[in-house]
């Protein structure tokens, strides 16, 4: 096809919303077509995922970005020119097979996934199609449930709170539209709640409130109570999702300890802990529970919690089809989150995607705590009819920006929209 080809891919350094360098590319066709794409990056980062090439020099606190720029400006720019930019698989894995490393570690992950996502927005652009259109097809119509993270732990937030992230999600809605208003509703019923209760608002890294707490669970009763206050049903039309980000809790002995008390907590302790949540609190979603490499207590808590709610491997995963092939063989949970980032390419992404639906896991399409304004796991997530989005609170602009281009596919699609999952 004319006008196809990529002439040339510039990389720019850009800034993440917690003000430290990210990678951008941006994509020239022959036909003077241009795209470009950005690439987020995470704070409590899986052991395996695909390596997020930094300078490690002087400044910048060693988080520059420029040999991952450099890359893309020599390396990745020669061998991909010339290539049709709607074969996607060809131009990763030239990229992948130039890298030659298993986790992308000498042209950097971040640099190949913007040059990936770049090259997959200016082949939309060549037909003309939305993103979401381009990769999905005319069957893409399923708008995502958003889990929207409304109080902040972990490492994403200074206060004393140990689960990394509280979020609702707000299945009952109708549409997504719907879904939004649920959502900001609770969010502002929650800031209300914290305030009349001396408690602070100042936000977390992902736009949910980070205040300091008696215990976790006090997150729990804030939550439902501001479901509750915006005038909808806890455990009927909005649901509370956790991610433990558990990795962040291994105390080096193969055991877990909660890291800002500095407590050791034993594995059947956390096991009854899990449980208690889930039978006290509308609880429908536990990401991580465990750290990265526990398949085996994932297995377990698959066993004995899976019939009653999503348990999402993340760090465990790494949107890896191998690690998720043996997290199939062995029943380690029953749906992954998948971050692009994490792998390092749109089509590993897709695969990885396809591996998840075939095998009855579900895919909740994420973001990053560190982000920018590319909102492509948007369109992500309508392509691959994924049923889930988890982008944040609704609140700050990176976060929202996936919300509201989502608000905007749904408009385009119209009646022919979906909401949720069957
Ligand atoms: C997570 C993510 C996104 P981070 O653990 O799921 O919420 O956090 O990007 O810091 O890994
Ligand atoms: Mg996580």
């Amino acid at each position: 096809m004319n006008g196809t080809k990529i002439q040339k891919v510039i990389g720019h350094q850009i800034f993440d919303s917690r003000g430290i360098p990210t990678v951008s590319a941006e994509i020239m066709l022959e036909s003077g077509i241009k795209a470009w794409a950005c690439v987020p990056s995470g704070a409590s980062t899986g052991k395996h995922e695909a390596i997020e090439l930094r300078d490690n020099g002087n400044t910048y606190s060693g988080k520059g970005v420029s040999k991952a720029l450099g890359n893309i400006n020599t390396k990745i720019n020669d061998i991909i020119r010339g290539l049709d930019v709607s074969n996607q698989s060809e131009i990763d894995y030239t990229m992948i097979k130039f890298d030659g490393t298993e986790n992308k570690s000498k042209l950097g992950a971040n640099a190949i996934l913007a040059v990936s996502l770049a090259c997959a927005k200016a082949a939309a652009k060549v037909f003309k199609m939305d993103l979401y259109k381009y990769l999905g097809g005319i069957n893409s119509c399923v708008l995502p449930v958003p889990m929207m993270n409304i109080l902040n732990g972990g490492a994403h937030a200074d206060n004393n709170v140990e689960i990394q992230e509280f979020m609702i999600f707000p299945s009952g809605a109708k549409s997504f539209n719907e879904a939004m208003q649920m959502g900001t509703e609770i969010y502002s019923q929650l800031k209300a709640l914290l305030k009349s209760q001396g408690l602070s608002t100042a936000v977390g890294d992902e736009g949910g409130f980070a205040p300091t707490l008696e215990k976790d669970e006090q997150a729990l009763e804030l939550i439902t109570d501001a479901i509750e206050k915006a005038g909808y049903r806890a455990g009927k039309d909005v649901f509370i999702c956790l991610d433990v980000a558990a990795g962040e809790w291994n105390d080096g002995n193969n055991g877990y300890k909660f890291p800002k008390k500095n407590q050791i907590v034993k594995i059947d302790e956390l096991f009854s802990y899990y449980k208690t949540l889930v039978e006290k609190y509308p609880i429908i979603s536990i990401e991580d529970p465990f750290s990265d490499d526990d398949f085996d207590n994932f297995s377990k808590f698959q066993k004995e919690l899976g019939h009653k709610i999503q348990i999402v491997g993340d760090d465990l995963f790494v949107t890896n089809a191998k690690r998720l092939k043996k997290g199939i063989a062995l029943k380690s949970g029953n749906a992954i989150l998948i971050k692009p980032n994490q792998i390092g390419t749109l089509t590993e992404t897709l695969d990885t995607i396809r591996l998840a639906q075939r095998s009855g896991y579900r895919t909740i399409v994420s973001h990053r705590s560190g982000e920018t304004e590319d909102t492509s796991i948007a369109d992500i997530a309508v392509a691959t009819n994924s049923g889930q989005i988890k982008s944040g609170a609704p609140s700050r602009s990176e976060r929202v920006c996936k919300y509201n281009r989502l608000l905007q596919i749904e408009n385009k699609l119209g009646n022919f929209s979906k909401y949720g999952e069957e």
